[in-house]
């Protein structure tokens, strides 16, 4: 069996039914062939970020996985496809994102994909629920950074 390595999934939408959506989209993410699904967070409802629009639901999710980080984005943006994702402008509302955070320790520059994401530090709708599932990965201060951005758990 090839070695598997821990990667993080940022999960987002405020278009449609977005609580509904997200906890589909952990569904379908566990059932990418060559992923685990490990840890989920709860949902968060979160005041969008340099954007407009409605809040969003936001979550993020740990998983285990024999694909190379272009794999798994292609994967993931099927996903966002299915869910009926446009791109009409940057940051636009958005029925899905699912955004790769960490990739194991990679550092990676591409221009389809940079890990860790360029942003995810100064996101508490990234940062709160990465530190629910995996807390070694978010210092405190750097929750404290974010600590102005409207955030609350769901459910
Ligand atoms: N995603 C963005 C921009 N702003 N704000 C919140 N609260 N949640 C998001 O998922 C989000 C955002 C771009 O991907
Ligand atoms: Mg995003
Ligand atoms: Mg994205």
């Amino acid at each position: 069996m090839r070695s598997s390595v821990t990667a993080y999934v940022g999960l987002g939408a405020n278009l449609g039914d977005a609580r509904a959506t997200v906890l589909r989209a952990m569904q379908e993410i566990a059932g990418i062939d060559g992923v685990v699904l490990n840890r989920r967070s709860a949902l968060y409802a979160s005041t969008p970020v340099d954007a407009n629009g409605p809040d969003y639901v936001n979550a993020v999710v740990q998983v285990l996985t024999h694909l190379k980080a272009s794999k798994l984005l292609e994967a993931l943006q099927t996903i966002e496809t299915q869910a009926g994702r446009t791109r009409p402008y940057r940051n636009a509302p958005r029925t899905l994102d699912l955004d790769i955070l960490l990739y194991a320790n990679a550092h990676i520059t591409r221009s389809k994909l940079t890990v860790p994401h360029p942003r995810m530090w100064e996101r508490a709708f990234v940062l709160v629920p990465l530190a629910e599932i995996a807390p070694d990965c978010v210092h405190a201060d750097q929750l404290h950074a974010v600590r102005g951005q409207s955030i609350e758990k769901l459910q």
